[in-house]
């Protein structure tokens, strides 16, 4: 049996697995994959090095420095720990969890495919839900930090039930109750209904309509899938395939337990037609418009009345650009939800001894991450480039990457950097509706292939700062390749000036009244993001600092439009809404970034002015700054119960590139950021730091170092020069 029950104990407190025989495997341009070793020769043989101990959460045992003077000194001390964090090949591995509805994904999507795990996969799966569980009433939420909903608990309720723990463990009786107190299963949100009703434990008529249809629909329609967002379209090609199949799993002893267990009524009464619009209250952030529930009446009609041949048709061009996309990301595709969507479309059709089975098995490692709580599915297969992207310029920033000890480090990572660009366009482009990606840099791995935006702009500005701005750095990335990222970004601005996150927007505003995810808001169509904008407007401005002839009209629109952009989207108050970092900190420090590069400063500019104002009005009297995630969900400032390091930085560096002309509210900052640095150098891990489609939080741990040690080195040239001009 590929899984049998586990006695497991009874907390996630305790070992499950022996941690000293983990061990991440890094290769093939920035592959993460974590390995159990059986034997104690493997385990001579393969030492356990800093990067795994740390990131199991044993002691790396580095040594205490000398305490830190100033901050420069503190950095350099930061950046003296985290160099041992650095992998052989020039990255930063690093974990990318948060969010808890992939992990029933992962094992729903492997049970009814057949996939088994290794036994210290499952336990150390059963221990990070046991951690996990929300410490009052033992149910999970949408993301590690949120409170127990339908969707959480219902599905990880069942990938425990499925990795072997008894219906009878206490954890279960506790996250059971609470799923009965929500309402049972049946009001779990539309994603939650489809990978329960994959399992057969959710009826297909429980479930609102999704038609393979659309995708024969002419591509000008307006609301053809292929203008949406490109996370929803990736999702909703297996899930239409999938749900045009009406696949399901086949009965067994333990579906039919969990049909009993899920519920707090009878499964076999339930009436299912009735539940495609029921989902729990705690659960809902984007109720369904009225014309959503119209168009669901008349879809669901056409559901009793489709035509076999067009919906064979359909099924055929949904099952297609599952192909594509397979072949065109090497079998990573763009996300955790479609891979496994992907992997359970491609078993049913092709079975366990195609290549396709066999190369969904191998990738769906990348996801699986283990820390000191147990074995998670991250976000992504990794945020690789996203973090070596701001460490690098923190170092160049900062000064440290002049210094002779850490030439190295910064040389390995510019050879990552130069790896991990897109050399050429997609396998399969137009095809399969894909932008453009030559030039460009991924958010992950190269493999993984897609274009964003910010990531071309990161990566980008890395390698200036490296290449142009460093003495005696080698020149790995060929001026072609940089102009190639330059012609890539510039092929992405919206009319309005914006940027948005990989693609140009595609479809009209109004398609988010048909939003179908209720637990997610702003995800039909690509919206520019402020964030993203500053990103590239920054890395055009420091291109075009050392390549002043290339293209120097259309740069010069493109960060004019797009500073444009950045003025009207402005706050009344002064700040900047993120949508991918914990919140108005992260936007406004990069918006004051941007703005400082084209001479807007506190001194010269309204906006920046107002914007400073902003953040001091935040500052604590502890010197910090601290907003909730929270913040996102209503896109308006929430205190965090504590300051956060992260927040912090940000907050101080968006006065820094304002050039404020005060000291003190930097000097607190300074000093907060110092006095939680440990003796080795390192901080600790406090809120998370990162959201998604305004509900979903996901953690940058790596950001708490590039971040404080960025914010500590630019902070010390900031500081000096104020205090000189003061005459001190
Ligand atoms: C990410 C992570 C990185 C992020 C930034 C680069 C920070 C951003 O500026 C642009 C958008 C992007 C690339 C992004 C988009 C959405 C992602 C991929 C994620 C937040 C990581 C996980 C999330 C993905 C959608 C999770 C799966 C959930 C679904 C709703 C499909």
């Amino acid at each position: 049996m590929l899984y049998p029950s586990l006695q497991v104990p009874a907390s996630g407190k305790e070992q499950f697995t022996d941690y000293s025989r983990w061990r991440l495997l890094v290769n093939d341009g920035g592959r993460h994959t974590w390995h159990y070793l059986k034997t104690d020769e493997e385990c001579a043989q393969w030492p356990q090095n800093s990067v795994d101990k740390y990131w199991l959460g044993l002691p790396v045992n580095l040594p205490t420095l000398p305490p830190a003077k100033g901050p420069l000194a503190a950095a350099r001390n930061g950046y003296e720990f985290y160099k041992h964090l650095q992998s052989d090949d020039g990255h930063w591995p690093g974990e990318y969890g948060g969010p808890m509805f992939l992990l029933p994904g992962l094992v729903i999507g492997s049970y009814v495919s057949g996939m088994g795990f290794k036994e210290e996969e499952k336990l150390e799966m059963i221990r990070y839900l046991f951690n996990r569980a929300h410490p009052r009433d033992g149910g999970w939420g949408i993301h590690i930090e949120g409170h127990s909903t339908v969707f959480g608990t219902g599905l990880n309720y069942t990938a425990l039930r499925i990795l072997g723990v008894s219906a009878e463990h206490p954890v279960m009786i506790k996250a059971r109750g609470t799923l009965h107190k929500l309402g049972g299963a049946t009001g779990s949100p539309s994603w939650g209904k489809f990978w329960l009703s994959l399992l057969n434990v959710y009826e297909w008529e429980g479930n609102n309509p999704i038609p393979p249809e659309l995708w024969l629909l002419p591509e000008w329609l307006p609301f053809h899938p292929h203008r949406w967002w490109i996370h929803v379209r990736t999702v909703y090609v297996p899930m239409s395939y999938l749900y045009g199949k009406r696949f399901k799993a086949e009965e067994n002893d333990l579906i039919l337990a969990l049909r009993e267990e899920l519920y707090t009524e009878n499964y076999y009464k339930i009436n299912w037609p009735a539940q495609r619009n029921n989902v729990a209250e705690v659960d809902l952030y984007s109720p369904h418009t009225r014309i959503f529930d119209a168009i669901n009446v008349v879809l669901g009609a056409y559901e009793s009345c489709s035509i076999p041949a067009i919906r064979r048709a359909a099924c055929n061009r949904a099952y297609e650009l599952i192909v594509l996309e397979d072949e065109n990301t090497s079998y990573q595709t763009l996300g955790p939800v479609s891979k496994m969507m992907n992997l359970v479309a491609r078993a049913y059709v092709e079975g366990p001894s195609s290549e396709a089975y066999k190369e969904h098995m191998i990738k769906r490692q990348d996801f699986m991450w283990i820390s000191h709580e147990g074995m998670m599915m991250c976000g992504t297969n990794g945020s690789q480039l996203w973090d070596i992207g701001f460490i690098t310029q923190a170092l160049v920033e900062s000064g440290l990457g002049d210094e002779e000890d850490n030439k190295e480090s910064l040389v390995n990572a510019l050879k990552w950097l130069e790896q991990c660009q897109m050399k050429e366009n997609p396998k399969h482009y137009e095809t399969s509706y894909r932008q453009r990606t030559k030039g460009a840099w991924p958010f992950s791995t190269k493999e993984q292939g897609y274009t964003v935006g910010d990531c071309t702009g990161e990566g980008l500005k890395a390698v200036l700062y490296i290449q142009e701005q460093l003495k005696s750095t080698p020149k790995l990335v060929s001026q072609q390749s940089i102009r190639d990222a330059v012609d890539c970004m510039l092929t992405m601005q919206n009319p309005g000036g914006g940027f948005a996150s990989y693609e140009l927007i595609r479809g009209p505003s109004w398609l988010e009244w048909l939003n179908p995810a209720e637990v997610f808001g702003n995800i039909m169509i690509e919206y520019a993001y402020p964030e993203c904008t500053t990103s590239v407007i920054t890395a055009l401005a420091i291109f075009r600092k050392h390549f002043p002839d290339y293209k120097a009209a259309d740069i010069e629109r493109t960060i004019h439009d797009a500073i444009d952009f950045l003025h009207r989207i402005q706050q009344p108050e002064g700040g900047w809404v993120g949508s991918w970092g914990i919140c108005f900190t992260y936007a406004t420090q990069f918006a004051l970034e941007s703005l400082s590069l084209v001479g807007e400063t506190y001194e010269t500019s309204e906006h920046a002015r107002r914007a400073c104002e902003f953040l001091l009005g935040k500052q604590r009297t502890d010197g910090g700054w601290g907003e909730s995630y929270k913040s996102c969900e209503m896109s308006a400032w929430i205190e965090h119960a504590d300051t956060q390091i992260v927040q912090t930085c940000w907050a101080a560096m968006g006065l820094m590139y304002a050039k404020y002309p005060n000291p003190e509210p930097v000097t607190k900052a300074v000093k907060l950021v110092m006095s939680r640095q440990r003796p080795d150098g390192s901080w600790p891990q406090e809120a998370i730091e990162g959201v998604f489609n305004k509900n979903c939080a996901i953690s940058y741990p790596n950001f708490k170092f590039s971040f404080p040690i960025w914010m500590l080195g630019k902070a010390e040239g900031y500081l000096a020069e104020l205090n000189k001009g003061d005459g001190r």
